[in-house]
């Protein structure tokens, strides 16, 4: 599956010179579930970068990782990971960034032990936990943080919520036919 990330949004999208928004993952088999949250980005026109940080596999490389993101362009970093999910609340205790946690359904506990190894990480080091497989919600709150300080972010987020109450006003109009 690695191969598949080449020439992809890996790395640094197209459009991104600095990066605003990294998207960390435990391994390429992540990678399926976080289509759909990079692809927000995408529309959203966010500088991002994806990359592998394993917390067990590659513990030194999500260290050094973690520690130089605050100094670098990165705003917001996503952390995603299934099983006994540490790699968001390890980035988290190296970095004064915040960082969102996306659980991956990865094992026979259905993704229910990476929602809670994220979710109840103790006082002093919040990952702001979204729902299991949910890359969509952790890409949109993401642009929420970033829009807190940018108009035009904001801007981009009002227009693409205004073009999802039209789609589902005109879903609700064909249900009516
Ligand atoms: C976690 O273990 C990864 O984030 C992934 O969700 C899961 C399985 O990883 P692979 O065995 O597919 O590399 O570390």
């Amino acid at each position: 599956m690695v191969d598949e990330l080449a020439g992809k949004p890996n790395k640094t999208s197209p459009s991104a010179a600095e990066p605003l928004v990294a998207v960390i993952m435990g391994s390429d088999s992540d990678l399926p579930v976080l289509r759909p949250g990079l692809q927000i980005l995408e529309k959203l026109q966010i500088p991002f970068t994806t990359r592998i940080t394993s917390a067990h596999r590659t513990p030194d490389w999500l260290r050094e990782f973690s520690k130089e993101a605050a100094s670098s362009s990165l705003r917001v970093i996503i952390g995603a990971a299934g099983g006994a999910a540490h790699l968001p609340g390890m980035c988290a205790s190296w970095t004064t960034l915040p960082v969102i946690g996306c659980p991956v359904k990865a094992t026979h506990l259905d993704g229910v032990d990476s929602l809670y190894s994220m979710t109840q990480m103790p006082r002093g080091e919040p990952v702001a936990t979204v729902g299991i497989n949910n890359s969509t919600n952790a890409a949109l709150l993401a642009v929420r943080i970033l829009g807190a300080s940018d108009l035009e972010v904001r801007e981009r987020l009002r227009m693409w919520m205004a073009g999802n109450e039209k789609e589902v006003l005109r879903k609700d109009k064909v249900l009516l036919e």
